[in-house]
């Protein structure tokens, strides 16, 4: 058997190869996407069509094209994506990183992205087929498995759940309640269109209801965890009807089945309609409801990510006070090298390794081939310097170790805190 690496101050070479490696190929556990399994049939978006119609790329084009937002509504989605690529490929130098994440993934795909011809990335994806393209898909991208935003009110996706659904290991269920949380006045009424006895005052018996219905859908969904996206004004405690939603119905079910409630706080939805699912925008928010949950409620685990950068150190020195609160990702506008960079830095120095660094979010499949890509060479770069610094304090430290520590923060982390019984 041969002795495992140690690396020391005068091994920089080697341990910038073993963190390199360990990042590179350490299976990850993709712990908040939109994607779905197989089953799901056309909810599972793929191809280049969908990659270069993705919301982001969306936002871009209507900064550089003059065409009319209804215009490009009335397209098809392959004349959308023949406008985007025109505009953001050809006319434009694609530098931004939702673009840059295109030709990483034709590129890792194996497609000529010097030769620019959209027609030819076409005609190969036309030749796969699903589901051997998701085996290829999750082996460049080295993920283990993905964990999908399960919405109970998507009339798509409910008869899936509640017809012959063939579970897939890679792929792990969640119970998405946005609507529940953030308009619960018509949320109330489909609840009673599906049998619950709610009433919109949320006394004791629809309270009762509500949890009913949770517990119904955690269980049909197998649910990792609860989730939630919030508003920047998003406050606890107060007198409303998401406070009591949250402290009596999904904090209550939450304990029973032992699942955290995952909060992702601080967007500001639809500022501009005329841009559909691309309208979304953020703001700053207070972390005094998340400080307020952990302490009020120490039997039940958090998950809390942030979309306003200026939030990022608050909820760091939050979660150094509690536990219960495991933070994770660089949500959405913060998925950029230079911003994930400065978060992991500053994770990693607050914290140490009990973060999740990152998650997709992909809504398209291929999307786990850039997105990953893109931040395991930033987690890599940020925990190089990390040892660098140790070891030239004089620590060592050894290849056995920078493994274990890639595989708690690319997944170990998540799973460790789905399994903790407080
Ligand atoms: O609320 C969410 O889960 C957001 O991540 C998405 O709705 C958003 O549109 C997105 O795709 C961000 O990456
Ligand atoms: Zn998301």
């Amino acid at each position: 058997m041969s002795t495992p690496a140690t690396f020391s101050r005068s091994d920089a070479v080697g341990l910038r190869a073993a963190v390199n490696d360990a990042v590179m190929t350490t299976p990850i556990t993709d712990i908040h996407t939109h994607l779905y399994a197989t089953d799901f049939g056309e909810l599972l978006l793929w191809g280049v069509d969908e990659l270069l119609t993705y919301h982001y790329l969306v936002a871009e084009f209507f900064r550089l094209s003059d065409m009319p937002y209804e215009q490009f509504w009335s397209l098809s989605k392959s004349q959308q994506a023949d406008a985007i690529w025109q505009c953001l490929f050809i006319e434009n130098s694609p530098i931004s990183e939702a673009c840059r994440g295109v030709i990483t993934v034709l590129d890792a795909l194996g497609l000529d992205v010097s030769s620019r011809d959209l027609k030819s990335y076409r005609e190969w994806f036309a030749a796969q087929e699903t589901s051997a393209h998701v085996d290829r898909v999750f082996e460049v991208a080295r993920l283990k498995c993905a964990v999908m935003t399960n919405d109970p009110f998507d009339p798509l996706e409910q008869p899936v759940w509640e017809g012959d659904y063939q579970t897939d290991d890679r792929f792990h269920g969640v119970l998405r309640i946005d609507p529940l949380l953030n308009s619960w006045e018509s949320t109330c009424n489909m609840l009673q269109g599906r049998n619950y006895d709610v009433e919109p005052t949320l006394n004791k018996k629809s309270r009762a209801e509500v949890r009913r219905f949770l517990t119904d859908w955690v269980k049909r969904f197998k649910a990792l965890y609860m989730a939630v996206s919030l508003p920047p004004d998003f406050a606890l405690p107060e007198e409303s009807a998401r406070a009591t939603l949250i402290e009596e119905c999904i904090l209550p079910v939450a304990r029973e089945f032992n699942i955290p409630f995952a909060m992702m706080i601080g967007v500001t939805r639809q500022i501009n309609p005329l841009l559909r699912l691309a309208g979304d925008s953020v703001g700053q928010s207070s972390l005094l409801p998340v400080e307020y949950l952990c302490a009020k409620y120490p039997q039940n685990k958090f998950m809390v990510t942030t979309l306003s950068r200026e939030d990022q150190h608050t909820l760091c020195v939050t979660a150094r006070k509690f536990r219960n609160l495991l933070i994770f990702g660089c949500w959405w506008f913060l998925n950029n090298p230079s911003i994930i960079q400065e978060m992991t830095e500053m994770r990693l120095e607050l914290l140490g390794p009990s973060i999740i660094p990152q998650h997709s979010d992909a809504r398209v499949l291929d999307q786990v081939i850039y997105k990953w890509a893109h931040s395991r060479q930033i987690i890599a770069k940020v925990l190089r310097h990390k040892y660098a610094d140790l070891v030239e304090s004089g620590w060592t430290i050894t290849d056995a170790e920078i493994k274990r520590d890639a595989e708690q923060l690319l997944g170990g982390n998540f799973w460790r805190f789905i399994d903790l019984k407080l």
